[in-house]
């Protein structure tokens, strides 16, 4: 999610973002310089990646926007659903006449969706659940506009979260409406990793993305299970890459992201993986590196950004796509399930815009050249989610992006020969 709109005008089949202060940049002159094509790099070659479908989950289940699927560590039959206004629902997939889902939670009162990209935008639950009954949200609020991560406290048997249980972990004030990431999850160490996007307008006007005395435009990791100095409600881990750098943010994991939208970690090799939302020509995926600077705003996917800053040296995305292919990257997950043979170890990858599906192995630290396994144009990929058992969950909207619209569920499955 969670465009820049340039070109958003010029594609009449889906209704896409435009955010404001983006559809007001200039946008001449910087598409003169052609810079080399994906098709020119390097590939490794790898077995085919095999085609897939869209399949309705959940059919009959009125969905607000809905934003991100995911389970509860011990369940594996139902989905909790974010509704980006500000609601989490519970459902079992296996169920599809289900009208009605479980309401697990309602802040919608905490939380301001009035841009387009605000909103409860992501949850994690505790690895140890239900030993800690936790669940961690990132959500945006106004007055003052900001990014909160806050730790809810769930109910034993996991169906309900009590809003009156709220604690505050992090807050990060929001020059902008757009760009507030984001993705909360926790890594195979344990710990918690939040992605911010730059916090907004269009170019980074304040280069925050380089900057590292700011959250914003960068993927951070807090540890939840212990206090930190003068009570602070998370600990910072020692082994992170800027403890003890003078002006750097400790809390810094990577930096020069300009708007993780869905970053996941990958189950068996533990890499993490994002897509990084371009601006003006390049989406990117990129492997998130421990005190990596990814590039923003300095560089656009593989290419230098003429109003950008800052200095090397850059971790290069893995691979990229230009707005030939589509407007607005959501990360997606690695395969690790069994269902789908040939499926495993496959990043897939999605366009929000033309609801495009790509996959890409890694070989010997390579990609594959990037392949169309499934496409539903009119549906806007809002979210690429893996469940328990591999399977993968695509949240969309429907009929457009604007405030309040419906949503549906999906999963991938093989098509047929
Ligand atoms: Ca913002």
């Amino acid at each position: 999610m969670f465009l820049a709109a340039s070109l958003a005008a010029s594609i009449a089949l889906v209704p896409v973002f435009a955010p404001v202060e983006d559809a007001t940049t200039p946008q001449s002159g910087r598409k003169a310089k052609a810079p080399a094509p994906m098709a020119d790099r390097e590939y490794a070659t790898g077995p085919e990646i095999p085609k897939l479908r869209f399949q309705q989950v959940l059919p009959n289940l009125a969905l607000v926007r809905p934003v991100q699927a995911f389970q509860r560590p011990g369940d594996a039959a139902n989905l909790y659903i974010i509704e980006q206004p500000g609601r989490i629902l519970i459902a079992d997939p296996k169920k599809s006449d289900t009208t009605e889902a479980t309401v697990a939670l309602d802040i919608r009162e905490r939380v301001n969706d009035q841009g387009n990209e605000e909103g409860l935008l992501s949850a994690a639950f505790h690895p140890d659940f239900p030993k800690k009954r936790e669940l961690y949200l990132y959500y945006t609020a106004a007055k003052p506009r900001r990014s909160i991560l806050s730790r809810f406290t769930v109910s034993e048997d996991g169906k309900s979260i009590d809003a009156a249980t709220e604690e505050v972990i992090l807050t990060q004030s929001q020059p902008y409406s757009n760009h507030n990431g984001g993705t909360v999850l926790f890594g195979p160490d344990g710990m918690l990793y939040l992605s911010l996007g730059d916090g907004g307008a269009a170019d980074d006007p304040h280069h925050y993305g380089q900057n590292l005395d700011t959250f914003l435009g960068k993927v951070l990791r807090i540890d939840v299970n212990r206090k930190g100095d003068n009570g602070a409600p998370y600990a910072v881990p020692a082994d992170n890459p800027f403890v003890g750098k003078e002006g750097a943010k400790p809390e810094i994991w990577a930096y020069g992201t300009r708007n993780i939208w869905r970053m996941a970690f990958d189950a068996k090799t533990g890499q993490l993986w994002a897509g990084d939302v371009g601006q003006n020509e390049w989406e990117e995926i990129s492997l998130i590196e421990k005190g990596g600077n990814h590039g923003w705003n300095a560089r656009e996917g593989f290419h230098p950004f003429a109003r950008g800053k800052g200095d090397g040296p850059f971790v290069e995305p893995v691979v990229e796509y230009s707005h030939r292919e589509g407007l607005s990257v959501t990360g997606g997950v690695v395969y690790r399930g069994t269902e789908i043979a040939g499926l495993d170890g496959v990043y897939i990858y999605g366009d929000f815009a033309f609801g495009t599906v790509w996959g890409i192995r890694m070989i010997d630290g390579k990609p594959t050249k990037p392949a169309v396994i499934a496409q539903r144009r009119g549906e806007l990929i809002s979210s690429i989610d893996a469940m328990k058992d591999g399977t993968v969950v695509l949240s969309t909207f429907n009929r457009g992006q604007d405030r309040g619209n419906p949503g549906s569920l999906w999963k991938l499955v093989a098509a047929p020969k």
